[in-house]
This record gives C-alpha cells, sequence and structure tokens, in this order.
C-alpha cells in the first residue's frame, strides 16, 4: 500500500475553529506533515486559470469544490512526503462522499480530530482576521454560508466516523495553548 506505516488524521471543525492554528503546533511537536485541502485550493486559485477561477467561484460561495480536484490535490502533496511519520489531512473530507472515495482511492484514516466550537466564538475569530487576512471569504456573508455548508454537509461527516468509534474530540473554544495542552496529550498518547 502507498502510505502505509503513516498515521493519516483527518482534522475537522467548523470555519474558524482552530484547524490550521493546532496542525501546525503538531507539526513542530510531532513531525507530522501538515495538509489543508483550502491552503491546496488557494494555491490552485492563485495560478489564475480557468479551473482557478472556478474554484475561487465556489469558495467565495462557501461551497464545496467538486471531491475529485480536492483528492487529487491532496494525492499529489502526499506523494511528496515519502518519510514523514503521518499526515494531517486539514479540512477534509468535507461530505460523506469525499471520505469514502479518499479512503477508498488513496488510504484510509487511522481517525479523525474534531475541534469542538460555538459559533459564536469561530465567528468573533474570523471577524478579528478578516481585518487582515487575504481571504476572499473572510467577509460576515460568507461565514454565515460556511457555517451552513458545515452543519448541513460536514457535521454527518463527524457522525458517520463518531458510528466507527474513529472520532477524537477537543474543546475549541479555549485559548490556543489550552487547546493545544489536549492535542499534545492526545498525540502523545497514541501507540508508535
Ligand atoms: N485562532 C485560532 N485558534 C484560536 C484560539 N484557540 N483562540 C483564539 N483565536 C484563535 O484560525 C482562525 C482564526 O482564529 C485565526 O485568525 C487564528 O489566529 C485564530 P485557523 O487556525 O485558521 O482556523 P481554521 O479552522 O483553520 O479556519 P479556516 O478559516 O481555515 O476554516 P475553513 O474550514 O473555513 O477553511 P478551509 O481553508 O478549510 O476551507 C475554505 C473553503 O475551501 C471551504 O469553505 C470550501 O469552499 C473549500 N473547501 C472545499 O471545497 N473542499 C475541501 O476539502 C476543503 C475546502
Ligand atoms: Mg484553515
Amino acid at each position: 500500500v502507498e502510505f502505509s506505516g503513516q498515521r493519516i488524521v483527518f482534522v475537522l471543525g467548523g470555519p474558524g475553529s482552530g484547524k490550521g492554528t493546532q496542525c501546525a503546533k503538531i507539526v513542530d511537536e510531532f513531525g507530522y506533515v501538515h495538509l489543508s485541502a483550502g491552503d491546496l485550493l488557494r494555491q490552485e486559485v492563485a495560478k489564475g486559470n480557468e479551473r482557478g477561477q472556478m474554484i475561487e467561484n465556489i469558495m467565495k460561495e462557501g461551497n464545496l469544490v467538486p471531491q475529485e480536484i480536492t483528492i487529487e490535490l491532496l494525492r499529489d502533496a502526499m506523494r511528496q512526503h515519502k518519510e514523514c511519520p503521518g499526515f494531517l489531512i486539514d479540512g477534509f473530507p468535507r461530505e460523506n462522499q469525499q471520505g469514502i472515495q479518499f479512503e477508498q482511492e488513496v488510504v484510509e484514516s487511522d481517525f479523525l480530530l474534531f475541534f469542538e466550537c460555538t459559533e459564536e466564538v469561530m465567528e468573533e475569530r474570523l471577524l478579528k482576521r478578516s481585518e487582515t487576512s487575504q481571504r476572499a471569504d473572510d467577509n460576515i456573508e460568507t461565514i454565515k454560508k460556511r457555517f451552513k455548508t458545515f452543519v448541513e454537509k460536514t457535521l454527518p461527516v463527524i457522525d458517520h466516523y463518531e458510528e466507527l468509534n474513529k472520532v477524537k474530540r477537543i474543546d475549541a473554544n479555549r485559548g490556543v495553548d489550552e487547546v493545544f495542552a489536549d492535542v499534545r496529550s492526545l498525540f502523545g498518547a497514541l501507540p508508535p
């Protein structure tokens, strides 16, 4: 199998729950490779070609990009890191069908790390970031649409993996360091 021996962690949580922030800290401490599906898509947008424009329009509406694109981007990125202990697949799968196709065609996940956070807290963080960020989806209209997509499409993914006993939940409403203290214990306790 292509990625055998490497731990595969899906990292989910609503928009602004702190997925990217916590993944960066896991990278520093545990040497995992962090692949944000959203970042990979934004890199495609930056190419400025026709496909990039299509992706940009979807993201501005808070909708989901066709999974064939995301899965191909993730697989290509994973192939560049054959030696790492594991992958943090951040912001993916966004709906159940995406997880099914990824696990069939790329690799099965070991567990799903879920950053649980209230919309009130997430909205405040994203609006604060919007003062300085270049992200086209950090405006109140798109933020509301991202929340709606998360509830309708992505929460069922959490339910699905919950049924398989593969969800590890973290209370993400707290400060960065408090959240990471829990994340650190979790990763520190994983079998080698
Ligand atoms: N911050 C973080 N943690 C904090 C804490 N504990 N206390 C206080 N502040 C905290 O954090 C967000 C902001 O909050 C930052 O300013 C941070 O400093 C602060 P971040 O770590 O960036 O949170 P994250 O959960 O990563 O938020 P992000 O905005 O990236 O989440 P989204 O899920 O909305 O964005 P993503 O990039 O994953 O997806 C964007 C779009 O791409 C989607 O809407 C969708 O259109 C598309 N997409 C797909 O179609 N398919 C995919 O598979 C993936 C994405
Ligand atoms: Mg992110």
